[in-house]
């Protein structure tokens, strides 16, 4: 079953938005099998974010997310990065659509919400930065038959 790595940016702390937006991936039939709550410390933002180091607007976004704690989580589910993606929808709030996370509770470029890992490559590799292995919980296949046709769990 595929994972992905998502963080609740600060605003959504700011905002007192943690439930809302976590009950959003439950209802969707996503599965959390890793979540804490921590502070990015230097290193974990210019590693996270090493694609956008040399951006003029690097020092605003490591500043933003240092602001308050992070909730990180790994979600597992099937084909769930490119699902994660569309639930959040594109980077500015402004412009994502209305119904994706970012285009319901952002109206922002940078405080736009949620983090989401961008491929299956990238997901595995932020899991692993946020998550020690044991962190990550492996609990069977609970509800997967309500979730999922036979065939598509096997596959
Ligand atoms: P996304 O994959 O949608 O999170 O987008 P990026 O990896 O391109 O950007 C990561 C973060 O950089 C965004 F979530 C917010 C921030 N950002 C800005 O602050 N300004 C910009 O012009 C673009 C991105």
């Amino acid at each position: 079953m595929e994972r992905t790595l998502v963080l609740l940016k600060p605003s959504v702390i700011k905002r007192g938005l943690i439930g809302e937006i976590i009950t959003r991936f439950e209802r969707k039939g996503l599965r959390i099998i890793a979540m804490k709550m921590l502070w990015m410390n230097d290193q974990l933002v210019e590693e996270h974010y090493s694609h956008l180091k040399d951006k003029p607007f690097f020092p605003n976004l490591k500043a933003s997310m240092q602001a308050t704690p992070v909730v990180a989580m790994c979600i597992e589910g099937l084909e769930v990065v490119r699902v994660v993606r569309a639930m959040a929808g594109v980077t500015n709030g402004r412009n994502a659509a209305i119904g994706t996370i970012r285009g319901d509770y952002s109206m922002s470029n940078q405080q736009n919400i949620v983090h989401a890992s961008d491929g299956v490559y990238a997901a595995g590799e932020e899991i692993a930065r946020f998550f020690k292995p044991e962190e990550v919980f492996e609990f069977g296949d609970l509800n997967f038959n309500a979730l999922y046709a036979v065939d598509e769990v096997e596959a």
